[in-house]
This record gives structure tokens, sequence and C-alpha cells, in this order.
């Protein structure tokens, strides 16, 4: 796919229903993105010559989900030095294992990491990021963060009527 801005990967299809929602708010705010499994223990060549060709691919940053043992995100920022967001995604039958994963990382290679299955604001710090060297981005995050105070406003307002 060209013209992609954001990378998102996960390391299995079944992380799609968490990951799907990052493109959703990317594409709410016209960002391009792609979706892609690759898996850091399962495919390691495709994913890290994915990670490591990225930039010059023309993505922008790289948002990466795993669950489990998650290092996905640590073995994906080791390949490029594009920023790298992770979601540690949690199931029921999970731990906090993939988020102690990616919080936890030494210093010297940095990921940002997100809530537990925190896929819009994974999304939404994304959009920060390009916003940086996008002024109509920019403008329209501006935008999304008006209305969103102005509906919690709106909601105060409407309680002691
Ligand atoms: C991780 O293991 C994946 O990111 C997924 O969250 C978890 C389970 O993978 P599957 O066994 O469902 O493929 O690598």
């Amino acid at each position: 796919m060209n013209n992609v801005q954001v990378g998102i990967m996960m390391g299995s299809k079944s992380d799609l229903d968490i990951m799907e929602g990052v493109k959703k708010v990317l594409d709410e705010f016209g960002v391009t993105s792609e979706l892609r499994v690759l898996s850091a223990h399962r495919t390691p060549k495709e994913c890290t010559q994915y990670a490591g060709s990225a930039r010059d691919n023309g993505i922008k940053l790289i948002v990466a989900g795993a669950g489990g043992s998650a290092h996905l995100a640590g073995v994906v920022a080791a390949h490029t030095t594009l920023p790298v967001i992770s979601i540690p995604v949690k199931r029921d039958n999970h731990d906090h294992e993939a988020l102690w994963s990616n919080i936890a990382l030494p210093p010297g290679i940095p990921v940002a990491t997100m809530p537990e299955n925190g896929s819009k604001n994974a999304a939404l710090l994304a959009v920060e990021i390009l916003a940086l060297s996008d002024p109509e981005l920019a403008k329209k995050y501006d935008e999304f963060r008006a209305k969103q105070s102005a509906k919690v406003l709106q909601d105060d307002a409407s309680l002691n009527r």
C-alpha cells in the first residue's frame, strides 16, 4: 500500500479486534494507515524487515500491539528510529504481562506504552505526533479536543437542571 503514514502491526490476527480500533480513529482524522499481522517470534524476518524499511517506505510512526509476553513493540523499536507506540493486548484470561513487558523496557530503545487495549489513545498520540508537522491535522485535532470538552460540559450541565 502506498502513502501509508502509520503502520499498525499486531502479533496475531487474534489481536485484530483491538488493533482495528487504531485504524478507525486514524481514518476519522484522515490519517492513512495499514494493518499488518507480523509476529516477532512466528515471522521474525518479515516483522523486522517491515520495521527496518518503514522509514524508507514513507511511514512516519508505528503502532504495535501484542498480548502475552509481548515483545513485538520492543523488537520493532530496535529495528527502526521511527516513534513506536505500544498497545499491550489484554484478554480476560491474561494477567498484566503484556503491559509489564512493554512498560519496563531498559533504557536506550524507547517505546510509548499505552493502557491495556488502549487503541483510541494510541491513535490520538499518533495524531499528536503527526500534527507537529501538519498544521491542517493540528487544526482537526484541536477541534476534536474542543468538541470533547464541550460534551463533558454539556453532560455536567444536564445533571442538575
Ligand atoms: C501474541 O500472542 C499475539 O500478539 C497475541 O496477542 C497472542 C496470542 O496469539 P494467538 O495464539 O491468538 O495467535 O504473540
